[in-house]
């Protein structure tokens, strides 16, 4: 048979109708740059003449979400109320049946964060004012240093406290190993993402955790008890093997220990905590608020790294931004170079209208994205400041895009000596 009732309209679709400040989706369009790297961007475009941009980007699969948004997202959003912003996330969250996952969560953010910036604009404030207002004026960030050797990773910490950071991560390259996460052969623009198809690293977790208490020693001995320090383990130890490298770093005070463990099975946190009073910091990979609940409210974790872009948008973000808060854990939002200026815009408003920031990574893009994108967030001693003008603050430039077309770049496989796979 055939479906013949009308369907209802949402009570968003009413209340909208005749609203003065009406605006209704006219048309979506993805557009996918490579300028050095590869980003997607959901431009969205009113009835009224106002647009708005979101970031879409998933690192070595991105033309996942391109086709998720374009092919079955799109579609449904022709017609609808610009300003129902959390009716739309429902819409797609919920009416997808299938919920959840990186992909999804990526695209539901691409469009959460265009209609957020499309509101702003309407209303004339920077997104942070209608999130709440500023609790604060800039956000502390911290920068990479990396380098092959304990001495070249000081140096260049050295460095970044000459810039004004206040915190900095520092990784260096393990003894025996001829390459390692995080160890890029640029030192300002890390970019993770480095071949066609994915290149081959090996991994050797005691010579890993020989070198890092010695790169904390060296790095405190030449940058004094001030700078924040932080360190990211990327998933590949143990609970145990956490716990104690954990407790040899404890004398140096990190800021924090990220992603010491794999996440999937949450209770590896409890173990790690039992050993160590090292702060821990995960979620950079953690789609909505249901790959955080039972950490933050176990208290196991004390910073969480969920972002705006791969984490359902500046709505959900927010959503878990309060859940955590309530647990005293802070944010820490991820903030690589995979991931455009319009997610750090994004993420600096939300950091900006939240009571429990906590710092935000930050990497810099390189000149070309940094055109493709212009924005009007800004560093300034240590701090990242949000864009001041309506909106996100953030745009692109659709033609210097269109000079930088799609390339295919993956993140490297990591093996074990053995040639077992293993974390990246
Ligand atoms: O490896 O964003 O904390 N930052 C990180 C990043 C990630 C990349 C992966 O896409 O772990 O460098
Ligand atoms: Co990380």
């Amino acid at each position: 048979m055939l479906h013949t009732v009308p369907a209802p309209q949402s009570p968003a679709q009413n209340a909208s109708q005749g609203a003065s400040q009406g605006a209704r989706i006219l048309s979506a369009r993805v557009i996918v740059t490579c300028p050095g790297r590869n980003f997607v961007t959901l431009k969205i475009e009113t009835d009224q003449g106002v647009y708005g941009v979101g970031d879409a980007t998933l690192n070595g699969r991105e033309l996942a979400v391109a086709s998720y948004l374009e092919d079955h997202v799109i579609p449904c959003l022709i017609g609808r109320d610009a300003h129902a912003i959390e009716d739309i996330w429902q819409y797609l969250y919920r009416g997808a049946y299938w919920r959840r996952g990186p992909v999804t969560m990526t695209a539901i953010a691409a469009v959460d964060m265009a209609l957020w910036d499309i509101k702003a604009k309407i209303a004339g404030l920077p997104l942070y004012q209608l999130l709440g207002g500023a609790c604060r004026e800039g956000m502390m960030v911290y920068g990479h240093a990396n380098g092959v050797s304990i001495e070249e990773t000081v140096e260049v910490a050295q460095s970044y406290k000459e810039k004004g950071y206040k915190a900095i991560r520092l990784q260096c390259g393990v003894p025996g190993l001829n390459s390692t996460y995080g160890v890029s052969k640029d030192k300002m623009f890390y970019e993770p993402a480095d071949a066609d198809l994915p290149t081959e690293n090996l991994w050797d977790t005691e010579a890993y955790m020989r070198v890092v208490p010695k790169l904390f020693a060296a790095a405190r001995e030449a940058l004094g008890d001030e700078p924040h320090l932080l360190h990211d383990v990327h998933h590949r130890l143990s609970p145990i093997e956490a716990g104690r490298l954990g407790r040899d770093l404890e004398p140096y005070r990190p800021f924090w220990m990220e992603d010491a463990v794999v996440a999937e099975n949450q209770d590896n946190f409890r173990l790690i905590r039992q050993h160590t009073t090292t702060p821990l910091a995960v979620g950079e990979i953690f789609s909505s608020l249901w790959d955080c609940k039972d950490l933050i409210q176990n208290q196991l974790v004390d910073y969480i790294r969920a972002t705006v872009v791969h984490a359902g948008g500046v709505t959900h973000l927010k959503r878990i931004a309060a859940f955590a808060d309530v647990y005293g854990v802070r944010t820490g939002c991820h903030g690589a170079t995979d991931l455009s200026p319009i997610t750090m815009s994004a993420a600096l408003h939300v950091g900006r209208s939240i009571p429990n920031f906590g710092i935000q990574e930050y990497m810099r893009h390189t000149e070309a994205t940094d055109e493709v994108f212009p924005h009007g967030y800004h560093f300034k001693d240590g701090l990242l400041y949000a864009s001041e003008t309506p909106g996100l603050g953030v745009d692109i430039d659709e033609e210097k895009a269109a000079k930088y077309p799609y390339q295919r770049a993956y993140l490297p496989v990591n093996r074990l000596k053995d040639g077992t796979l293993f974390n990246w």
